[in-house]
């Protein structure tokens, strides 16, 4: 089967030195070696795609069309402000998860709203780093 997409957006490429309270120790390569021991698991692979840009990530999106089998998500700040990468999500026509580290809906109000949800098949908020594994696991087991 093809590989999972494992995107991330702005700001993620700072784990494990922004904010180390909210969003934990862990580096982005943490996560990417999390979800490859995952998706292995399951005899699956990962490719991992991080930018702070929105085109960028809305280009990826797009070139996971016919080579992508799903796509975990964590859009950072996008989540709350960006109808075109939410647009972007539908063209691949495949399962989505959004996740966030964090538990957004504890937190400000405007990390309450997400353009992604209501078109993702699944949502993971509050788990730190394993709401990635969660999320691959969930990807590598649905029917
Ligand atoms: C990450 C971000 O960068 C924030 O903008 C979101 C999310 C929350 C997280 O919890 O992973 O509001």
């Amino acid at each position: 089967m093809a590989p999972i997409l494992v995107l991330n957006g702005p700001n993620l490429n700072m784990l494990g030195a922004r904010q180390p309270d909210v969003y934990g120790s862990d580096t982005l390569d943490d996560v990417i070696e999390l979800c490859r021991k995952t998706a292995a698991r399951f005899g699956r692979e990962i490719i991992a795609f991080q930018s702070n840009s929105e085109g960028a990530l809305i280009d990826r999106v797009h070139a996971a069309r016919g080579a992508e089998s799903a796509i975990v998500i964590n859009p950072g700040g996008f989540t709350h402000t960006s109808v075109a990468l939410r647009d972007a999500l539908v063209v691949p026509e495949v399962p989505i998860v959004e996740v966030h580290i964090s538990n957004v809906h504890a937190r400000e109000d405007f990390r309450h709203h997400s353009y992604i949800s209501p078109i993702a098949t699944a949502v993971v908020a509050g788990m730190g780093i394993q709401g990635y594994a969660a999320a691959v696991e969930f990807l590598c087991t649905r029917p």
